[in-house]
């Protein structure tokens, strides 16, 4: 476990990506920030003139052989209006290793210590300008690969996920502190006359908010990772054809051979602003090739946790046993049947394609001509996401993270309103409520462990 002692010590990092590019910034934070950058930073402006939150021009030279080392722009922005709450100074220089790391390096020589993962972020944090649910937000935010997905970061990182979680906890707290007054106050019986009352209230203030915070996990795990949407069918339906015709390019083999299709085949797609993922898999049949078999196998794993099936039929030759088992696998599922071929010539046994597929609407395309693939992008959304999610608003919802904490909490609310209903011991309810705040607060991080923090930080990039 690594552990981040003081909040003394000034931070470097280099906060842009390597490699060649028009700028790198080289970003330090602390108490020693600007007077570190003093002994390199020569600025054209005079140093005593130099106001925070404005941009300078200068050189950065080494102070043991007077070299210039870059022509940078440098910013000096003082406590605490700064990411960090700290003083803050980012040297804008050209972007490219070697001048990157020899400022860096020299910063460091200044007196500064390299940064670890997220440790601006974490010092944001631990200063009090940020919760835990928004640094989580900023990580998101790099993260993000769909428009959606980053409305629910900037969402969270404007605080929209603490508020709520604030405003419960101010609740549970007035519930809490009139229990403890029943405790102290025996005589005055404020259990019994309360009790009722306060659990209308507890239900109301504490227990629906939560609730309903967590209805929205499932839409925000969606947005955040995106969803897993299997194709899949008998050999030689035209399956990969119909992967390659939603990505819009030519990602997998197609053949007219069945079984070309043997590994499992994964691939991002953004579909109106949700982000998909798309997976391709072999053929599901009686097979003895044992490549074919494990491909299979495969196939089969992924279909136990897919979010959706695109159950892809040959409209064009007879429904065979293989179609109808692999239906009847994936019932329980949300599903989309395509029928596909439809520039071919329709096989009899199509006639009536409801009476094979029962509780479905089967859609007509043609994945080598592009045929009818509006309507199937139409059937993706609605089928699993239309129903779901409420894809213009901006919403709030937990990630895993908060999810359990949520559920936590709410088992320990929900002990608590079973012992208010049958009038129990107010030392009991408070225990209870006590241990709910414990879990809300590990949600924003008032509560949270070192070694979660190391986690949670940790999984961000050196720099931020
Ligand atoms: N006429 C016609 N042929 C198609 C259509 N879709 C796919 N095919 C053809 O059907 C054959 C099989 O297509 P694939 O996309 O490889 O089928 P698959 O389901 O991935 O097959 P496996 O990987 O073997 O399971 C190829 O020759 C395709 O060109 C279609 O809409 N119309
Ligand atoms: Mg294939």
């Amino acid at each position: 476990m690594k552990l981040i002692k003081s909040l003394d010590d000034t931070i470097a990092a280099i906060a842009t990506p390597i490699g060649a590019g028009g700028i790198g910034v080289v970003k330090i934070s602390g108490p020693k920030a600007w007077a570190i950058s003093q002994q390199l930073f020569h600025s054209s402006t005079c140093p005593q003139t130099i106001q925070s939150h404005r941009l300078y021009h200068g050189h950065i030279v080494e102070p043991a052989t007077g070299k210039t080392v870059d022509e940078v722009l440098v910013s000096l922005m003082r406590a605490p209006t700064t990411y960090t709450r700290e003083d803050v100074v980012e040297i804008n220089c050209h972007s490219g290793l070697a001048v990157l790391d020899r400022i860096l390096e020299l910063v460091i020589r200044a007196g500064a210590r390299m940064a670890e993962p997220g440790e601006f972020t974490r010092r944001a944090f631990l200063n009090g300008r940020i919760d835990l649910t928004q640094a989580e937000a900023v990580l998101d935010i790099i993260n993000s690969k769909t428009r959606r997905s980053l409305g629910l970061a900037s969402e969270q990182l404007k605080g929209g996920l603490h508020t709520i979680i604030a405003d419960v906890r101010t609740h549970l707290l007035e519930i809490l502190a009139i229990v403890e007054a029943a405790i102290d106050f025996p005589d005055e019986d404020l259990e019994l006359l309360e009790g009722k009352q306060l659990a209308d209230r507890c239900r109301e203030q504490v227990r629906d908010p939560m609730a309903r915070l967590l209805e929205n996990y499932e839409n925000g795990r969606i947005l955040r990772e995106g969803l897993s949407v299997i194709i899949a069918g008998k050999p030689n339906v035209g399956k990969s054809s119909l992967l390659n015709k939603l990505l819009r390019s030519n990602r997998a083999l197609v053949t007219p051979v069945p079984g070309t299709t043997r590994d499992v085949i994964e691939e991002p797609l953004s579909l109106r602003g949700i982000p998909l993922r798309l997976t391709d898999t072999a053929g599901l049949r009686q097979a003895d090739n044992l490549v074919e078999r494990l491909g299979m196998e495969l196939t089969r794993e992924r279909l136990d946790c897919a979010d959706l099936v695109l159950f892809v039929v040959d409209r064009s030759a007879p429904v065979t046993d293989e179609d109808l088992q692999i239906y009847a696998d994936i019932r329980t599922k949300p599903r989309v049947v395509i029928l596909n071929k439809i520039d071919l010539e329709f096989h009899p046994d199509f006639a009536s394609a409801r009476n094979h597929f029962p509780d479905s609407t089967p859609l007509e395309i043609s994945a080598l001509r592009g045929d009818g693939m509006e309507p199937l992008e139409e059937a993706i959304f609605q089928t699993i996401l239309g129903r779901r999610l409420d894809t213009e608003s901006s919403i709030v919802a937990p990630n895993l993270r908060h999810k359990f904490c949520l559920e936590h909490g709410l088992e320990a609310v929900d002990r608590s309103l079973n012992l208010l209903d049958a009038a129990g011991s107010a030392e009991l309810v408070a225990l209870e409520l006590q241990e709910a705040l414990s879990h809300l607060g590990e949600i924003i991080g008032s509560t949270t462990r070192e070694d979660l923090l190391d986690e949670i930080f940790g999984r961000f990039c050196v720099g931020k």
